[in-house]
């Protein structure tokens, strides 16, 4: 078997943010790591540049637009099915809309 060790996240676009003032702060939480990811604007686009390690054990990532309450929590990603491939999700929730760039690096046992 094979699981996650190694978190890359990309070019992420903000179509449309959370907040109604300021800008979004976004923020990465797998296991106890909590990362940031960066902030954005409506219409910004760039290259995050995050690289994390995953520990074993660790299965999920969230996504959090932080003034952390339910409703800005943006996406869950299970990483157990994102492994060794290139994806982009779409992130729909209240007034957010981004694609967010990543990819899973695994690791056999
Ligand atoms: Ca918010
Ligand atoms: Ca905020």
């Amino acid at each position: 078997m094979s699981h996650p060790a190694f978190l890359a996240i990309g070019i992420v676009t903000c179509n449309a943010q959370e907040d109604f003032t300021g800008s979004d702060e976004l923020v990465g939480i797998k296991g106890d790591d909590q990362f940031e990811i960066g902030r954005f604007s409506t219409g910004e686009t760039r290259d995050v540049h995050v690289n994390r390690p995953i520990l074993p054990g660790v299965t999920e990532l969230t996504i959090v637009e932080k003034d952390y309450d339910p409703d800005d929590e943006l996406i869950r990603i299970d990483l157990t099915q994102e492994m060794d491939t290139d994806r982009i999700v779409g992130v729909m929730v209240g007034r957010a809309r981004y694609d967010i760039a990543f990819k899973v690096q695994s690791t056999s046992d």
